[in-house]
């Protein structure tokens, strides 16, 4: 074998976010490098803590509502998922869908090729109609081709997902999900509404540290796939209700001041005492929000579902 074929040096897909994230003030690194293999799973650890009530509230809605949410997206549907991950709630989407048509396909979309293949797994063991087609993508950057897909679509884009984009980036998303569509296919958006700033605090600062694990974990990634030097009791979480711009915040901060060599950057990066690394946004809406970020995205609002609490909302939106 000739040596061409050997790179000398095999860059991490995560190498451009990393630097350039550490390079900007404030430092800031993009919530999908959350969901390596080990994150993945301390996410799904996440939605079993007693203060996190997105993805039990989510579900609940769909276990009351999915047979409504199916018949409303309309007949002989095609499911694709955004965002998959190890497609959980959508058991209950797809049970529904199989009591009104014989066969499926479903399309299920994630970065983590982990979570997609645990979801393969599951889903040809329940069920047998269903035809399940991976694809493992990073959909922010470029969608998947839907249009080639046979029947109507139904794009899932649940877990409140969402709220990880920036409000101008959510509308562009959104505008490129709905070019890859055509009219008369639908979009299920699930959306994490403003509440009790108690209730949102708690819910990113559970009494067992898992959010607190899972936020660190990026620098965890980040040592084993950069080899980087970071001591993880170096930085504490922080998560807060940022009431103005409507979103929870996530932070790495510094306890001390230090460098971090990140040996495949070729480089280190000082840290003041105090200093953050700006994690994720987790923005929460309300009517009035939703509606308009549809709007705008070309989408039409068809019928909304909300839990007792209101807490949580599951959206369809049709092109
Ligand atoms: C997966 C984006 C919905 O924002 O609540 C959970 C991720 N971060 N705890 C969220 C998350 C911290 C979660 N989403």
């Amino acid at each position: 074998m000739t040596a061409i074929n050997k790179p000398a040096i095999l860059i991490s897909p995560i190498a451009d976010d990393v630097l350039s994230g550490l390079s900007a003030r404030p430092r800031q690194i993009p919530p999908k490098l959350f969901y390596d293999a080990g994150g993945s799973r301390l996410f799904e650890r996440i939605t079993e803590t007693p203060e996190y009530y997105p993805t039990r509230t989510e579900r609940a809605i769909l276990k009351q509502s999915a047979g409504e949410m199916i018949r409303q997206a309309g007949k002989n549907l095609t499911l694709v998922e955004l965002g998959a991950g190890s497609a959980s709630k959508t058991h209950l989407l797809i049970e529904a869908l199989l009591r009104r048509q014989l066969r499926a396909e479903f399309y299920p979309v994630d970065v983590s090729s982990s979570a997609l293949r645990g979801a393969l797994a599951t889903l040809n063991g329940h069920f047998p109609r269903l035809h399940v087609s991976p694809i493992v993508a990073d959909y922010t950057h470029r969608l998947p081709a839907l249009k080639a897909l046979p029947g109507r679509k139904l794009v899932l884009f649940i877990g409140s997902t969402i709220g990880n984009f920036e409000p101008e980036e959510a509308e562009a998303f959104l505008k490129s999900v709905r070019r890859s569509l055509q009219p008369g296919d639908a979009l299920l958006v699930g959306f994490d509404l403003i509440k009790d700033a108690d209730v949102l605090h708690a819910a990113y600062n559970d009494a067992q540290g898992v959010t607190a694990a899972f936020n660190k974990n990026m620098l965890v990634r980040i040592n084993r796939e950069l080899g980087g030097s970071f001591d993880v009791d170096a930085f504490k979480h922080v998560a807060f209700w940022n009431r103005r711009r409507s979103r929870i915040e996530m932070h790495l901060e510094s306890l001390y001041e230090q460098t971090v060599w990140i040996e495949d950057l070729g480089r280190g990066f000082h840290f003041d005492q105090g200093e953050r690394i700006h994690t994720e946004n987790s923005y929460k809406f309300n009517a009035h929000s939703i509606e308009r970020l549809l709007r705008r995205s070309g989408f039409k609002l068809e019928k909304r579902w909300i839990d007792a609490k209101g807490w949580f909302c599951v959206a369809l939106a049709r092109v």
